[in-house]
């Protein structure tokens, strides 16, 4: 009988019910060294968090995550809150002896993620693994990116361009929800989803942003104070209260090689939904990444002959590519929730195998310092900013 791994997850909201599809799918498709087991959900309100674990399936709930963590029947702690608690609960749970994952970003600040990143490094000394939840990496088709770049089909990699755009704040009457205030979300379009954009180029790449120059805006001042709330959206009252956060974040970063990439990061791009797109410039050929179609590459190979030259679709759906084979036969797709699946089996894997969960707390620490340098940048009007504070 395969050992069980029992999971306590912290915070019920949408990202909840994102996890909570990972750990419910990802032993039934996948051959796993332990078995998941849902055990507690962490919610604040015990009726609304009793309804929550009925539906996406787990055993117990409760309101108080110290007590649980403390729990010796509890051997994972999934962190699915906003970013002003990540600190906290993480790094108490790996003084607790648990293996954590935590949402992206990472942190609210360098600062706290920087706890993180060392309290998870003295914890991997006793067999302890961590995580940070940038879930995109775990499309077949990123991954699989990654994997011809690695490869070398597009030699030396020129430039990038990777861009993360939403529209759900386009409506100035939208409510002020916390991800719209910096005390509970750190930062805006810039963490929440730019954070993702920084994740995916370096990823794909395998190489850092060094340097930044960029610009945050606030495009709407202020918003009707949320009255209520359920996933992204909520119901306005009559007050009226501040954005503290940037709504749409520019810039430009300078990767290890020295090539250039731009980002942008904005949830007021009217019609763009979840438009998560990335393309990557070689000396040998292109590829191109958008999450609007999740199953596909582009790619342009200049090697080819001359005359056949052209982006050619590649329809990331065979069971050789990365993940596909547990799932559906040849040319079957696969959607948003897989990328949670994938983080949960590759989690179980790393704990079983007692090896480094990737992308770690330490990558999660790089990311937060990549926003951090934007947001300083940004203070003085654009200037390039190094990403390690003695490069500034
Ligand atoms: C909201 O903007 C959000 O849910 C992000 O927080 C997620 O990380 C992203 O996957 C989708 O958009």
């Amino acid at each position: 009988m395969t050992q069980p791994l029992r999971i306590a997850m912290i915070g019920a909201g949408f990202m909840g019910a994102a996890h909570s599809q990972g750990w419910r799918v990802a032993p039934r498709f996948f051959d796993l060294p332990l078995a998941p087991e849902m055990s507690v959900l962490v919610g604040r309100d015990i009726a609304r968090t009793r309804a929550a674990a009925d539906t996406w399936g787990w055993l117990e709930s409760a309101t108080d995550w110290r007590e649980v963590i403390h729990r010796s029947d509890i051997d994972v702690v999934d962190i699915v809150t906003p970013g002003d608690s990540h600190a906290e609960i993480a790094i108490a749970a790996l003084a607790a002896g648990k293996h954590v994952i935590c949402e992206k970003p990472l942190a609210n600040t360098v600062d706290e993620a920087r706890r993180m990143a060392e309290a998870a490094a003295a914890a991997s000394a006793s067999g302890i693994r961590s995580m940070v939840g940038f879930t995109y990496r775990r499309l077949p088709a990123t991954t699989f990116a990654r994997d011809l770049v690695a490869a070398g089909r597009l030699g030396d990699i020129r430039q990038v361009r990777a861009e993360y755009l939403q529209d759900w704040l386009s409506d100035a009457e939208a409510p002020l929800t916390w991800r719209l205030q910096k005390d509970r979300a750190g930062s805006g379009a810039l963490g929440d989803i730019g954070a993702h954009a920084v994740d995916l180029t370096e990823f794909m790449t395998g190489q850092r942003v060094t340097r930044v120059a960029g610009i945050l805006e606030t495009i709407v001042a202020e918003r009707p104070v949320l009255a209520s709330s359920s996933g992204l959206s909520g119901s306005a009252g009559t007050e009226r209260g501040s954005v503290t956060v940037d709504d749409l974040a520019l810039f430009t970063g300078r990767l290890e090689s020295g090539a250039l990439a731009s980002f942008e990061a904005s949830r007021f791009r009217l019609g763009r939904k979840n438009a998560l797109r990335i393309e990557i410039a070689g000396s040998l050929g292109s590829l191109s990444f958008d999450l609007e179609s999740p199953n596909e590459l582009q790619f342009y190979d200049a090697t080819a002959p001359s005359t056949e030259q052209g982006f050619r679709r590649i329809l990331v759906t065979e069971p050789e590519h990365p993940y596909v084979a547990a799932w559906w036969p040849t040319g079957h797709m696969l959607g948003y929730e897989h990328g949670f699946s994938h983080q949960a089996k590759d989690f179980v894997e790393a704990v079983a195998a007692g090896t480094a969960a990737t992308p770690s707390f330490a990558d999660g620490l790089h990311v937060q310092e990549v926003l951090d340098a934007v947001a300083r940048s940004s203070e003085s009007e654009g200037v390039w900013t190094g990403v390690d504070a003695d490069l500034a």
